[in-house]
């Protein structure tokens, strides 16, 4: 018999079975350890030295200052870099958000509170600092605003970082360090995120406002809000939606209601929503992540972390109180905060059909499965998205799941 007739009668056999791809369980989370009763916030992957960057914070000024955690994404051994109070006034400095900047410096929002630990939690400065990643200094940008509550979102957008106070929009030259501008927009904001898709539009969330928000950075201005969500906090965006993490539940808190995540039609502004598996014990969806796979990510403060591929729905649960922030890394790894458990978590997404990201099963996809055909992690003809089943080799197996989704579209 020849090599194609045994390929095809191999096909036909394995079509036999049911086969789907492999999807990842609770038990497939992977976990690191950070300094016991640290809270790890903001989390960021470093494409420019392979490190992951997180913002540690330890909550309380008994703890100490916060820190920025260098982890060497591969060794998974870290650095922690102590920040120090710059203000005569506001001491501990506590960080929350991290981005990586044009040259893989990072920024993180940070905040301060006033000389006694146990101060007003609205009594607190916030400003942002640079981590220079050549000369491990921690540079602090003043902010001239006119309010004293922060700079809580940070974001890396068109050239330029974007951080968001109590209502005022700031963009910083991340080489020269000079603020560029600074503009009132109405709404406070956790989380900002530019549209990659597009020049000019970055979006923001506002969960006292209950609004999801477009900045034009050609215009300065608002562009576009939206109305109607439920306590919004964490955006993500793909070429045609903004996706919005809907946080639900105000106190006194009422479990069990599933998560859900707005999606606005970046075309016409409607809004839809996708829903969750989770059981919300605490709160609902805190933040979400489109990944270079399609692969659409939440967390939430009932320390479940979620995926919507393109044909699943997944909820895991992770260590902890609450998973926070993600980032994503290399070979299809999720990383995010959990804290409440002073860990990292790490999950490896669910392979897709879509072997080539298009956000469709096509033929494409079956030719690629096949040209990785007989191919292990160590081959040349390798490729890790044709594993669709993550046995560690393309077979025939794989082939025919890429088969069976055919026509699927996202
Ligand atoms: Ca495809
Ligand atoms: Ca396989």
């Amino acid at each position: 018999m020849n090599k194609s007739i045994i390929f095809l009668f191999s096909l036909l056999l394995v079509s036999q079975f049911i086969v789907s791809v492999q999807s990842p369980t609770s038990d497939d989370i992977k976990y690191l350890e950070l300094p016991s009763n640290s809270i790890p916030m903001g989390i960021a992957y470093n494409p420019k030295n392979n490190m992951t960057y997180v913002a540690l914070n330890w909550g309380s000024a008994v703890y100490g200052n916060g820190e920025i955690a260098e982890i060497n994404t591969t060794s998974r051994t870290y650095i922690l870099y102590e920040l120090e109070s710059w203000h005569l006034d506001y001491k501990y400095p506590m960080p929350f958000a991290v981005a990586i900047d044009g040259d893989g410096n990072v920024w993180v929002t940070i905040r301060s509170f006033k000389n006694t630990p146990n101060q007003h939690p609205l009594d607190m400065l916030w400003c942002i600092v640079k981590f220079n990643i050549e000369s491990k200094t921690i540079e602090y940008i003043p902010l001239s605003l006119p309010s004293l509550r922060g700079s809580e979102t940070v974001t890396f957008y068109n050239d330029y970082i974007w951080t968001m106070n109590k209502e005022y929009l700031t963009k910083i030259d991340y080489i020269t360090n000079t603020i560029e501008g600074c503009w009132n927009v109405s709404f406070s904001g956790y989380f900002a995120i530019g549209d990659n898709y597009s020049n000019d539009s970055l979006w923001f969330s506002s969960i006292t406002n209950n609004v999801v928000c477009m900045f034009n950075t050609t215009t300065n201005t608002v562009e576009e809000i939206i109305n109607g969500f439920d306590r919004p906090l964490g955006v993500a965006v793909d070429k045609d939606y903004v996706y919005v993490a809907e946080n639900h539940i105000k106190e006194p808190y009422e479990p069990i209601v599933n998560g859900t995540i707005a999606r606005i039609d970046k075309t016409i502004y409607t809004v839809d929503r996708i829903v969750t598996n989770s059981i919300i014990t605490n709160e609902g969806p805190y933040s979400v992540l489109k990944d270079s796979y399609g692969n659409l990510w939440w967390t939430d403060n009932s320390n479940n972390i979620g995926v919507f591929s393109l044909i699943e729905n997944l909820t895991l649960n992770a260590i902890g109180s609450y998973c926070y922030f993600m980032t994503e890394v290399p070979n299809s790894s999720i990383w995010f905060s959990c804290v409440g458990s002073a860990h990292i978590g790490e999950i490896t997404g669910p392979k897709t059909p879509d072997v080539n990201s298009d956000g469709k099963v096509s033929i494409a996809d079956i030719v690629i499965t096949i040209s990785a055909f007989g191919s292990e992690p160590e081959s040349e003809t390798w490729n890790s998205s044709a594993d669709v089943n993550s046995d560690n080799r393309v077979s025939i197996t794989d082939i025919v799941i890429v088969i069976n989704y055919f026509g699927l579209v996202l």
